[in-house]
């Protein structure tokens, strides 16, 4: 049984009251499997209607709440009328359980059931997401927190935010346009990006492609600044929040209004805390930030400002007799550019062991606008050779970034830790995405070849992994 505190209940209570199909619950000692449904759902984006795609439980429940220590035991049901597959990110599944299509398992078809089960070791903030086509841009993807049991006990209320890029179009008629769009700018750029300031421009004036897909509507938990979810919080409390980057193609600045906040874990993995009011989160990526409420009544808005543009989305946070004032869902500047002044400070708590390095894989990221090719190695996915590893291996993957976009490079299988930025060594977070700059952005990751099978890692902007930025790795027991 799990323990709710008197924050825990309220939480509960007063979000269940305003936003039930937002929320994840806390999972029972069942023995029996959780069932997930891959559903499609309507919602309502600024008053119109729109199908999208769902992974929720019977009761409408979205993603899974879940302790450390347990297993992870799913059944994933197919209530669509189309194949789909269920990626379990920030997870160490067994490779055949991963839920990348033909790569673990094949897809699920209509009607069938996938069952899932493997041991569930460490906490943290991950999610899950369709990585069939473009599901993920359709909104299938969830929450997935793995609570820590240790923390059980902490008088800390949960909120989980999850963050979405949101078209009415099709994701397919985008990416046909972006192939047959217009040719952008191929300046060399010796300079790497670090937070540059808004609106595209770099030192030098020279022009990079930031966000090449223009959207409807940024979502907070399926809703925009229109009608926000308001979580009920208490004078002076404390809250935890748990932001998802589930964007398609979004990278954004969180901002936590005048509060400070101190940001304790990246991607579900805990880092040495770092104080700040204001967070760059990549496509993928998580932010875990406590915060401590100041007392007396008040509102707290916790935005997502896309990089580079004022459209800002987000949640308000609101004590039982705050005045809720309505909040624009434009910011009156633009949040600058997202770059790695951050990732230079964060720390793993528990990083990779000291042991020299076996093997290194230096992977350029490549392509262009024109044409809207992208690759790694100058390789699209459906020419790709499996990275060669051994079990057991100390590998380093060096990424250069050859191109005029970023790239948040994703890996399945463990997570890494960053260890070298532009050259410079350190030691850095542990995580499952890392954000690489674009005009020759250089980012090197560690991680032990320690859970064997063929894994994928690709370019986490939807838009690029479907244009072919994915190769796999391939090591056996
Ligand atoms: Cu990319």
């Amino acid at each position: 049984m799990t323990k709710l505190t008197r924050r825990d209940f309220l939480a509960t209570a007063a979000v269940a009251a305003l936003a039930p199909a937002a929320m994840s619950r806390v999972g029972r000692a069942e023995e029996a499997p959780i069932v997930l449904r891959a559903e499609s759902r309507t919602i309502e984006v600024d008053g119109k209607a729109a199908t999208m795609l769902h992974i929720g439980r019977s009761d409408g429940v979205s993603g899974i709440t879940i302790e450390a220590g347990r297993r992870f035991r799913v059944n994933l049901e197919n209530h669509l009328g189309e194949p789909t597959l269920v990626h379990w990110h920030g997870l160490m599944p067994p490779y055949q359980q991963d839920g990348v299509p033909d790569v673990s398992q094949p897809a699920l078809e209509p009607g069938g059931v996938y069952a899932y089960d493997f041991p569930l070791d460490a906490p943290g903030t991950h999610w899950m997401h369709s990585h069939v086509g473009f599901q993920e841009q359709r909104l299938m993807a969830a929450p997935l927190i793995v609570r820590d049991p240790a923390e059980a006990g902490l008088d800390e209320q949960e909120v989980v935010v999850m963050l979405h890029d949101f078209t009415f179009r099709d994701p397919d008629e985008i990416l046909a346009e972006l192939r047959a769009g217009e040719a952008h700018d191929e300046m060399a750029m010796e300079k790497p990006a670090g937070d540059m300031p808004a609106g595209g421009m770099m030192a030098g004036g020279m022009k990079m492609d930031l966000n090449d897909v223009e959207f409807d509507a940024y979502l907070a938990n399926d809703r925009t600044l229109a009608d926000p979810e308001v979580v009920g919080v208490e004078p002076g409390g404390r809250v935890r929040l748990r932001i998802i980057n589930a964007a398609a193609s979004t990278n954004f600045f969180l901002g936590l209004g005048g509060l400070e906040g101190e940001l304790i874990a990246v991607d579900g993995l805990p880092v040495a805390p770092v104080r700040g009011r204001r967070f760059p989160i990549a496509i993928a990526q998580r932010l875990d930030i406590r915060l401590a409420l100041p007392a007396g009544q008040g509102a707290y808005p916790v935005f997502a400002h896309r990089e580079g543009d004022t459209a800002r989305t987000g949640i308000l946070l609101a004590t039982p007799k705050a005045r809720i004032a309505r909040i624009a869902g434009h910011a009156e500047h633009k949040a600058p550019v997202v770059g790695l002044d951050l990732e230079r400070r964060l720390a793993a708590v528990h990083p990779l062991d000291a042991r020299p390095v076996e093997r290194t894989h230096v992977i350029d990221l490549t392509g262009a606008m024109v044409g809207y090719k992208w690759g790694l190695n100058g390789v699209a996915y459906a020419d790709h050779q499996p990275l060669e590893l051994r079990q057991g291996e100390r590998v380093e993957i060096a990424f250069r970034n050859k191109t005029m976009m970023a790239h948040p490079m994703h890996m399945h299988g463990v997570p890494f830790q960053v260890v070298e930025i532009d050259g410079e060594r350190f030691a850095g977070a542990m995580r499952d995405t890392v954000h690489v700059p674009p005009k020759g952005g250089r980012v090197t990751v560690a991680f032990d070849a320690v859970n064997p099978g063929t894994w994928v890692m690709h370019c986490h902007n939807l838009y690029h992994m479907a244009a072919g930025m994915m190769t796999t790795l391939s090591y056996v027991g």
